[in-house]
């Protein structure tokens, strides 16, 4: 029985053999947070082990670029074309962008797993599940499961037991870390992964493993590392958590651990300070149909973990957003049955952009829209969707 494969996935693995027999140039960009990060690392090595190489990984400041690709980068990256420019994690909602990059002379190619709110970017293959005519049936993958299964295809029978392996300790890692449902491939991805990861030979797992305990996986050394790889930031389109994981020596592994595990504990309590404001607004308003919080001190790039702790606790739609000089940025959680996307595609007349999927997403709003926004979802949700 041949089992159905994601639509173009096929396409999108012979292009990139096709670059890399040419010499062609690769740039990879990913979204900056784990589940992006270990799709460029794990596609990264699949191109390495057809005895290639990409020219560069770049990866988005979510906090001072956006989301997603944007002008900044590719204004940065044009001397590169002609290139295969391949995204992972985002594009799918970059239809603007992804002409400029056209016209610029690259050949773009998405990689994604969000859902297709618009018409299609003008990519030349887009892999995406939830892209309208896919049939591949199972719609839950993080992007990790899908680069993972773009990897296989890439080396074929060229990919050995260890290599396959060592891919599914960081789909698995991204896996866990973008809160997709644990559920059928994606629980084959985390279960194997995660078995492979005790006996890891790369060099970062293996640096968090000997700093948190002495080399062995214990219980709470998993959500340490993920929370760490996930606090890394990305400056001038550097990545941290992508460099801790593709160095080689051991002794670097180490020390970029360390700074990533304390960057970690320090984001931490910034998330406290910022949960005990949230509940205190909440505590003056205890019967409201959702939670729409903002505020200009608050970093964006907590804004997700805290809507997640809220949502968690409150089990209503919570909305927390950074608020700018004239417009807010923010992230949403939805408690299960509830549609954060259908939400807003009920108030795009209030909204710049937004993306993302039912449970979690994101938004941008004009502050002078802010109140007829937030009216809007309380009006949307109180008809008990
Ligand atoms: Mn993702």
């Amino acid at each position: 029985m041949t089992r159905q494969k994601i639509k173009n996935i096929e396409k999108a693995a012979e292009r990139i053999r096709k670059a890399v027999k040419n010499n062609e140039r690769i740039i990879l960009y990913g979204d900056s947070d784990l589940d992006g990060i270990s799709s460029v690392v794990i596609l990264e090595e699949a191109i390495k082990g057809l005895g290639g190489h990409i020219d560069v990984a770049y990866f988005p400041d979510r906090e001072n670029d956006g989301y997603g690709i944007n002008l900044k980068a590719l204004e940065r990256l044009k001397d590169q074309a002609p290139a295969l420019f391949i995204t992972l994690d985002l594009g799918i909602g970059n239809l603007e962008e992804v002409d400029m990059a056209n016209k610029m002379g690259f050949e773009v190619m998405i990689v994604d797993h969000h859902e297709q709110l618009f018409d299609a970017p003008k990519a030349f293959i887009i892999v995406d599940p939830k892209q309208k005519e896919d049939g591949y049936p199972f719609k839950g993958l993080a992007n990790v499961g899908i680069a993972f299964n773009l990897c296989e295809e890439i080396l074929g029978d060229k990919i050995s037991k260890s290599l396959r392996n060592s891919f599914l300790e960081l789909a698995a890692l991204g896996t866990i870390a973008d809160m997709v449902p644990q559920v059928e491939q994606n629980q084959k991805i985390i279960e194997e992964g995660l078995r492979s990861l005790k006996n890891t030979f790369r060099p970062a797992l293996r640096a968090f493993l000997e700093i948190l305990g002495g080399g062995k996986v214990f219980e709470d050394s998993l959500p340490k590392i993920i929370s760490a790889l996930n606090s890394a930031e990305s400056v001038n389109f550097i990545n941290e958590s992508y460099l801790l994981l593709t160095s080689s020596s051991v002794e670097e592994c180490k020390e970029m651990a360390h700074t990533l595990l304390n960057k970690n504990q320090f984001k931490q309590g910034q998330i406290k300070n910022i949960l005990q404001e949230v509940e205190r607004r909440i505590s003056q308003a205890p019967d409201a149909q959702i939670v729409f919080e903002g505020d200009p001190s608050w970093k964006l790039t907590l804004a997700g973990p805290v809507a997640s702790i809220i949502c968690n606790k409150y089990e209503k739609p919570v909305f927390i957003y950074k608020r700018l000089d004239s417009e807010s940025c923010g992230s949403v959680r939805n408690p299960k049955g509830t549609n954060s996307v259908d939400a807003m595609k009920e108030c795009d007349a209030f909204l710049v952009t937004y993306g993302g999927h039912a449970q979690a997403s994101g938004f941008r709003v004009k502050n002078h829209d802010l109140d007829r926004f937030k009216k809007c979802l309380n009006d949307y949700f109180k008809k008990g969707k």
